[in-house]
């Protein structure tokens, strides 16, 4: 598709070496997800006029961390002293949240707005940037997605990114409780901002 222009946004940025990185520390259905979720980050981002390239970013990394070992995570909370509350919770959470500081050290991606989509494209946010909005949106409805609500969700992520955000957040809630999972409260508080909105 259209050129990568990432060195831009992280100097010295080079995609394939970043590519073949994330082909070696994760399955192969993990890195293709990568893939899908840069390219329809994109697509949404291209839609709806917002940055291409910070959402791409955004959408390629965003699992970047997802299958480092749970020791790897809690030391970093406790080294980097995030919220201690965080050691409560598992890899679903700490994925994005930590996951960001691990693109930061390892990848030297210091861009706030694409470690910002990164941290919150789990559990969303009250205050979204479009590149947030885009990356959470293709994560939840790359081509690969395939779940009971997937139309629904495809066709309000087209009705507007806004109305995307809320279907999806409320979808993640009613399927947790269903597989009775413990909820992190930021997920919650994103729930309340987005459903207000009234967009669905
Ligand atoms: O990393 P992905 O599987 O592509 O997608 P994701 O990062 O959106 O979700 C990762 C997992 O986290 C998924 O199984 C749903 C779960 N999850 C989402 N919100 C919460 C959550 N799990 C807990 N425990 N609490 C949440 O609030
Ligand atoms: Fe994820
Ligand atoms: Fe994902």
């Amino acid at each position: 598709m259209t050129d990568f222009n990432y060195d831009k946004i992280a100097p010295g940025f080079d995609r394939d070496a970043v590519l073949n990185r994330m082909k070696s520390q994760m399955s192969d259905f993990r890195f293709s997800h990568c893939v899908r979720v840069e390219k329809e980050a994109r697509g949404l981002a291209a839609e709806n006029g917002i940055n291409v390239d910070k959402a791409g970013l955004a959408g390629l990394l965003h699992d970047y961390a997802k299958e480092r070992p749970d020791s790897e995570f809690t030391e970093i909370i406790k080294a980097k002293n995030l919220d201690p509350e965080l050691l409560n919770y598992g890899n679903a959470i700490w994925h994005g949240i930590v996951g960001a500081e691990i693109i930061k050290d390892e990848l030297n991606v210091y861009d706030e707005d694409v470690l910002n989509a990164v941290r919150r494209h789990t559990v969303g946010a009250t205050t979204m940037t479009g590149v947030d909005k885009c990356t959470f949106i293709a994560d939840f409805i790359e081509p690969a997605r395939d779940f009971p609500g997937i139309d629904e969700a495809r066709t309000y992520a087209e009705k507007s990114l806004d109305a995307g955000v809320a279907f999806e957040l409320k979808h993640s809630i009613a399927h947790l409780i269903d597989k009775n999972r413990p909820i992190y409260p930021d997920t919650f508080i994103s729930y309340n901002y987005w459903i207000n909105k009234g967009e669905l």
